[in-house]
């Protein structure tokens, strides 16, 4: 009888058990959801600055290398593709052997406080050679373009209405999925790109046998072939090389695999009939490696074909199996919940909309935080390139600014997420990138600086451009090496991985090797000075009266070097380099000598050496605030007078801006320990944008299916505030970790599980009414780590695999 009573009380407890899992499960499932479609037919703008609208509403899921945008659109479905590397342009020799021989002058001008004179020798002399970047139009330019794939075009050959329409993207499983019901019979579309089967797959169902038809094609809005044999679609072509010739070459499958029904080719479309379901697996790969100087890969058409044929020998069960298998676990690594779990009953538009009055829908900032993370796992694997500034995901032929990396500010930013949002291995994509500009860096240091190390400047594509921009008001943006250089150690400091410091140990060193040449002394302080040199973008009123943006040590340049040199020095110590000794003495005495930005007599952070005014004072680059974040330089703790300084400069910089500029601030404030402030900035960064076009200053906001509007749509927006938000919640640059350092009054409840703080330790943390009520830590590697919660600090030594209540830091 107790035996009976016992197995039932067991009983009850499991089933408890299994419910409880089960609503923990429910709660957590971050979702893009519309009741409408997007337009499938509306038209693209093959080049330019205005993206279709439609575009903007479709759904993106991508494996790194592959791409896709998935309209949802009834009797017409577009999936609009990518293949990351896709390129025109080929590689160029941009470096001006003319520049270095004028420096010593415009330098001596400069000094001389004669902006003028200095502004237009600068601007004949320090440019790169030929036609550069193209001007953001590079397309047809050897700067070349990333450009769209193509499009896979259903015709379901009907016009007919539809009811109880649903489409929605999952971002735990990573699955974009369709569903309506259309002259009774209900249709299933599920999209995702699998990172193990290196494929995208498609996979339609009816609720009725026989009940599926339509033509299938595939495009491109230029340079294409496509031809459907042997049942399967096949494009390929080649694109232009900037110099009147062949450019890189693409090929792409589209491979339809029927359960009923039967298929039959007409001209260049596949007719599918009376099928019950069908898988479509599509590939895509293009002659190109990541490989200064060459750039070519040759076998790149028997590597696809072999691809191919192995993801269509699976059955759908299976690919779906091993994408999710993939891919859910890295989602749910690091999840977010604010205000009592996430309602995510109202349309993600709607949501949009509505915080424009609202400015309080704690359902959006979680799901943004998820999609973020969504994004950079989804353009960002293992072996491709890096994100650029649409991730992934371009309509065009001449995608806005070249759909490039652009390095004074955006493609870092694109990868602030990575360590503390635990996408570590994302990075890693970055790593290999920067890498590739090592040699042709080196040419530019040496050709066009006359320098050793190696250089970069704001702008650079997948063919090692690393030249100067074709204007110097923009284009001499020298601080770019040592920017993207923290990069490399910020990686280190999270994961303590010293086989990946010892790896990129020598592009830290000829790093700095660039700046030991660059830097010139400045008779009047007798410090180091980087210049001729822009704080990114931004203009001065000179003190001769002229309108100028280069000067002798702007701020900006002077903390990306301080960082770098700062960085590089500590990794000479965790590796024990003692055979470095004369390059690190050298760094040393370098590192004491830097200028270091100073306080105007306005209160603000100086964004040059001298108190000029700016031109536009709202200017959306917020370059000299670096050393605040990403840089760690200003300390909320230790140098309190520079963090006000820097908050009097952000104050006047103002709230507004372009969509990573807003992403920026965001960050700004949670170093600044102003939750509410942070929010403010999310909050303007969580509406529809107020225009179409590209616009530089303003209109910052986001598209219905969630992309950053720079606008026009550019990806970093969205990296940026997600890496903000995890920074509200937990930093770890001052030395120790410390806990919700910038929550908003509005976030009264939540839970944020594995954030990652420098030193690599996982961190779960749970509040209430504003007060930490749960918190624990897994210690991954071991060591020595002190964490705070408001005024309470307490120390750990941990072991490796450990997990340890943060108990004591919880005020009773
Ligand atoms: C920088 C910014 C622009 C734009 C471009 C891609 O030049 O100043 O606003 O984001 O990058």
């Amino acid at each position: 009888m107790v035996k009976e009573k016992f197995k039932k009380t067991i009983c009850l407890l499991l089933l408890l058990q299994i419910f409880c899992d089960a609503s923990a499960q429910k709660k957590y499932q971050p979702e893009l959801w519309y009741n409408e479609p997007a337009n499938a037919v509306a038209k693209d703008n093959k080049d330019g600055w205005s993206v279709n609208p439609e575009w903007l509403k479709a759904l993106p899921v991508g494996n790194g290398y592959l791409g896709a945008m998935v309209f949802g659109d009834v009797n017409h479905e577009r999936i609009q593709l990518n293949e990351k590397s896709l390129w025109s342009g080929s590689p160029a020799d941009n470096d001006n052997s003319d520049a270095a021989k004028y420096l010593p002058e415009i330098r001596k001008l400069l000094f001389e406080g004669k902006y003028k004179e200095a502004t237009k020798l600068t601007a004949e002399t320090q440019i790169c050679k030929g036609a550069g970047t193209g001007n953001g139009n590079g397309a047809k330019a050897t700067f070349g373009c990333y450009q769209t794939l193509g499009d896979l075009r259903f015709d379901f050959h009907k016009n007919s209405t539809y009811k109880n329409y649903y489409r929605q993207l999952d971002l735990v499983t990573g699955i974009a999925l369709a569903r309506f019901q259309q002259n009774g019979i209900t249709y299933t579309r599920e999209v995702f790109a699998s990172y193990p089967d290196k494929a995208i797959i498609i996979h339609l169902t009816a609720n009725k046998p026989n009940a599926i038809s339509f033509a299938l094609s595939l495009d491109r809005p230029e340079r294409f072939t496509t031809v459907a044999e042997n049942n399967r679609l096949v494009m390929s072509g080649t694109l232009d090389n900037g110099i009147g010739g062949n450019g890189m070459k693409y090929k792409t499958y589209a491979v339809p695999v029927l359960t009923g029904g039967s298929m039959k080719t007409i001209n260049n479309t596949l007719e599918i009939s009376n099928a019950t379901a069908i898988t479509i697996i599509i590939t895509a790969a293009t002659n190109y490696r990541l490989h200064y100087p060459d750039y070519i890969n040759n076998n790149f058409e028997t590597a696809l074909e072999g691809v191919t044929k192995k993801a269509v020998a699976k059955k759908y069960a299976v690919l779906k199996q091993n994408h999710v298998r993939d891919f859910s676990p890295h989602m749910l690594r690091n999840t977010l919940q604010i205000n009592n779990g996430i309602n995510y009953n109202i349309p993600a538009n709607r949501l949009l909309e509505r915080n424009i009055t609202t400015k309080n829908e704690p359902a959006l900032y979680a799901l943004y935080y998820a999609y973020g993370r969504y994004l950079l796992l989804s353009s960002s694997r293992k072996g491709s390139l890096p994100a650029n500034l649409q991730g992934i995901w371009a309509n065009q032929i001449q995608t806005p600014w070249n759909g490039d990396y652009h390095t004074d500010i955006n493609v870092q930013m694109n990868y602030w997420p990575a360590e503390v949002a635990n996408l570590s291995e994302c990075h890693l994509q970055l790593t290999d990138f920067i890498q590739s500009l090592v040699q042709p860096g080196k040419h530019t240091a040496q050709i066009q600086h006359n320098t050793g190390g190696w250089s970069i400047h704001p702008v650079t594509n997948v063919w090692g451009y690393t030249a100067p921009g074709e204007e110097a008001s923009w284009g001499l943006h020298v601080g770019a090496t040592a920017w993207i250089c923290q990069h490399l150690f910020t990686h280190y400091a999270f994961t303590k991985d010293e086989n990946y410091l010892r790896r990129v140990w020598p592009v830290l060193k000829e790093a700095c090797r660039f700046y030991f040449d660059w830097l010139v002394t400045d008779a009047a302080t007798g410090k180091l000075v980087s210049g001729p040199a822009a704080s990114p973008e931004n203009s001065f009123i000179a003190s001769d009266g002229s309108e100028a943006q280069i000067s002798m040590g702007p701020s900006h340049d002077q903390e990306v070097i301080y960082d770098l040199f700062k960085n590089t020095s500590d990794a000479a110590t965790i590796l024990q380099l003692t055979t470095e000794k004369s390059f690190t003495d050298t760094l040393q005495q370098k590192l004491q000598n830097l200028a270091r930005p100073a306080i105007a007599k306005d209160g603000r952070l100086m964004e040059w050496a001298e108190e000029f005014k700016e031109v536009d004072p709202h200017h959306r680059h917020v370059s000299h605030l670096f050393a605040l974040y990403p840089g760690n330089e200003i300390s909320f703790y230790k140098t309190p007078e520079y963090a006000s300084a820097a908050k009097q400069s952000l104050i006047t910089r103002g709230d507004g801006g372009t969509g990573w500029s807003l992403a920026w601030k965001i960050a700004f404030w949670a170093r600044l320990h102003e939750g509410d402030s942070a929010l403010m900035i999310l909050n303007n960064l969580l509406h529809p944008p107020l225009h179409d076009a590209a616009s530089y200053n303003d209109g910052g906001g986001s598209y219905y299916n969630l992309f950053d509007a720079c606008p026009p749509f550019q990806i970093d927006g969205n990296f940026g505030a997600t890496a903000a938000i995890a920074e509200m919640l937990l930093q770890s640059h001052e030395g120790f970790i410390e806990l919700l350092p910038a929550l908003p009054a509005k976030w009264k409840d939540g839970e944020v599980n594995g954030l990652v703080a420098r030193g690599d330790f996982l961190i779960y943390i749970q509040w209430k009414n504003h007060q930490l009520t749960n918190a624990k830590l897994l210690s991954k590697k071991g060591g020595i780590c002190i964490v705070k919660y408001r005024d309470k600090k307490i120390s750990l030594s941990t072991k490796q695999g450990q997990y340890y209540s943060l108990a004591q830091l919880i005020n009773k």
